[in-house]
Parts: C-alpha cells; structure tokens; sequence
C-alpha cells in the first residue's frame, strides 16, 4: 500500500477510509517531527485538516498531493506546493449550505437577541421582571454580503427569503449577479445594516475589515464574520463595541482561535460559535468524503476532483 502522512487527527470516517487504501503515518503523534519526516522521504501522499507547511513539503521530496479538509486552504502553503510541483486540494461546496445556515442563525440570533432572552428565562428573570426587551427583525433590512462566492451566494439566498436587501463586494463585479454591486468595502458598509464576511483568509485579506469599515457600518450595524478571524482587525472591533461605534457582531471565527479575548464573552451585543459553521455530521462526512476522494483519484491516475493548484 502507499504510504501517506496525516498531519493531525480526522474525522474518523476519513481516518477509516485511509487506513483501508494506505499505510497512515501521523505526524502529530510523532514525538521527534524531524526523525518523523526523515522517514517519509518517499511518500507521495498527506491529508491534513491543519494546514500544511513549506517546511513539511520540503521535508518530502516524493511528495505529490496535499488533501486539504475544508474550503479554506489559507493554512496551506500553497506557494511552496506550486513551486515544488504538489498538487492541492479542498473541500469545495458540500460545506456552502451548512455555513449559510448558520450565518442565517446568528444573524437571528443576534437580532432576536435568542441567546440572550434564553438566558433571561432560564435565569427567572421573565417571572421576576416581566417581558424581554423589544428587538430588532431581519425583515426589510439590508445585507452586504462580503464575498459573493459559493457560501455568499447561499447566503444572500437565504436572505431574501427572509425579506431583505442584498448587496455584495468583491474584487470583481460579477456581471450577471441579480445583486447591486460596491467596487468599495466602506461605501458598502455605509448603506448596509448587515456586513457578512465570507471571503478567504490569508494575506490579501488580512485586515479587511478595518476601523473605517466598522465606523462606516456603525453603532446600528452588525457585522457577521464566517470567513477567517484574520480578515477583521480584531482589537478594534472590541473597542468598537464596547464603546457602541459598532452595534453588534455575531462571529464563527477568531484570529487566534480557539483563543480569544475574554472581553467578547461578556458582551450582550455579540454571539460566538466555536468555528462550526460547517460541522454537522452530514457535511462533515461530505467534506471527509472528498478529501478521501481526492487522494484515491491520484492514485489511481484519474484528476483530481477539487483541485486548487
Ligand atoms: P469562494 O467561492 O472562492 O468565494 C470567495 C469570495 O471572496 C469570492 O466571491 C471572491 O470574489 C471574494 N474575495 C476573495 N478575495 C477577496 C478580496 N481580497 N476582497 C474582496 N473579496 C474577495 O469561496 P467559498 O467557498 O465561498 O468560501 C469562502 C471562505 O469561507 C473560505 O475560504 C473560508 O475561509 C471560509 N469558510 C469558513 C467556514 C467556517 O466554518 N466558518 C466554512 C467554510 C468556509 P472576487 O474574486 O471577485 O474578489
Ligand atoms: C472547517 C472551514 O471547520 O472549510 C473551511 O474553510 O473553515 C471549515 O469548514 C475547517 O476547515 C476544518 O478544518
């Protein structure tokens, strides 16, 4: 069987799979990395839901195919990949619904402030000091949605079914889209109640979402961030809303994750979910399906099924 290296743990639907087609070695089990990569001087093959680095591809000449867990392969160093000739791969679309739906839950959530007035009964609190305060609805709002792409267009899908206004940025206005487009983020943030942030992490988007951004958005706007954590300038956004120049946020994702100022969690402006927007079993089996298919067509000599480089 060929020999493949697993960079961290799996699903163990993908565990399984690849243990029945190649002999795993696991990197993260190895207590000395480089003795570990020494010895994997001919395999061909990694699978990794953690990202893959130069160092590693250099470690392995034979190397030939990163499958790569997830639609964001910004954790890959796919520069390094292109240059030694290793292909890449991800987990395009099966995941695009599970993330929309989310999206569409915190944006509920934060609006029909639902964590909140959960806890408020919970806490006897409706008993004790009568109805929840009023809220605030989706309906006839406006969303500018920040990445109109595959999980984009599932999004603002969603949120016309809920009875809003969408618009969208991007670095390129898509000629057919249905949707009126902002050549400018902060133009954009100005006219919208909602900011969705669905695009890639990585260098080019670091810092998107900056101060001027958020003050274009302001204290009746609420910014949603499913793409990275890199992708908005996290401290400002803290003092922001503590101060009341951004309304709300509602956030799957964090810079440092799973790490994160403590100050966000006690905050009643804000919902946090712990980077699952994709994490049902049915995606999840999805994506890992994916990965294994990926890895099993190049072997085979058949393309590859998701290729990104
Ligand atoms: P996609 O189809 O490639 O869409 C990405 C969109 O981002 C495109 O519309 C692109 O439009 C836009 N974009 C890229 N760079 C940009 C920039 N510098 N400025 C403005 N817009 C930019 O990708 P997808 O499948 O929708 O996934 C998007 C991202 O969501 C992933 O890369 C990942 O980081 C994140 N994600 C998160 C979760 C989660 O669990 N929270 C799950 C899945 C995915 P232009 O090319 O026109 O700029
Ligand atoms: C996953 C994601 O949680 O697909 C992505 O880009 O961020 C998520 O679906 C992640 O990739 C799991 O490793």
């Amino acid at each position: 069987m060929d020999d493949l290296v697993m960079i961290g743990p799996m699903l163990a639907s993908v565990g399984e799979a690849l243990e029945k087609n190649f002999t795993v070695h696991k990197y993260w089990e190895a207590d000395d990395k480089d003795a570990f990569l020494a010895s994997q001087k001919d395999t061909r093959f990694v699978a990794t839901a953690s990202g893959c680095s130069g160092d590693i591809m250099r470690a392995m000449p034979a190397l030939k195919l990163v499958a790569s867990f997830g639609v964001g392969y910004d954790s890959v160093d796919v520069e390094t990949a292109k240059e030694r000739g290793i292909k890449v791969t991800n987990t395009p679309d099966v995941l695009s619904d599970a993330v929309a739906e989310l999206t569409l839950g915190l944006m509920l959530s934060l609006c029909r402030r639902i964590v909140a007035s959960d806890k408020y009964v919970r806490d006897g609190k409706w008993l004790a000091d009568g109805n929840y305060p009023l809220t605030s609805e989706l309906t006839g709002a406006t969303v500018g949605i920040l990445g109109l792409g595959r999980i984009g267009k599932e999004i603002a899908a969603r949120c016309q079914a809920f009875k809003m206004r969408v618009v969208y940025h991007g670095r390129t206005e898509q000629r057919f889209s249905p949707f009126p487009y902002y050549a400018d983020l902060e133009e954009m943030a100005k006219d919208v109640d909602w900011l969705v942030a669905v695009v890639p992490g990585g260098a080019g988007t670091a810092g998107l979402v900056n101060r001027k951004v958020m003050n274009a958005l302001g204290p009746k706007g609420s910014l949603v961030n499913l793409g990275r954590g890199s992708l908005i300038d996290e401290p400002v956004m803290i003092e922001m809303l503590k101060s009341g120049e951004l309304g709300a946020a509602a956030l799957d994702v964090f810079a440092e994750e799973p790490k994160m100022s403590e100050e966000l969690w006690a905050m009643d402006n804000v919902v946090l979910t712990p980077h699952s927007a994709s994490a049902t079993d049915k995606t999840r089996w999805g994506m890992g399906d994916l990965v294994v298919r990926n890895l099993l067509a190049h072997q085979s000599g058949n393309p590859l099924i998701t290729p990104v480089v």
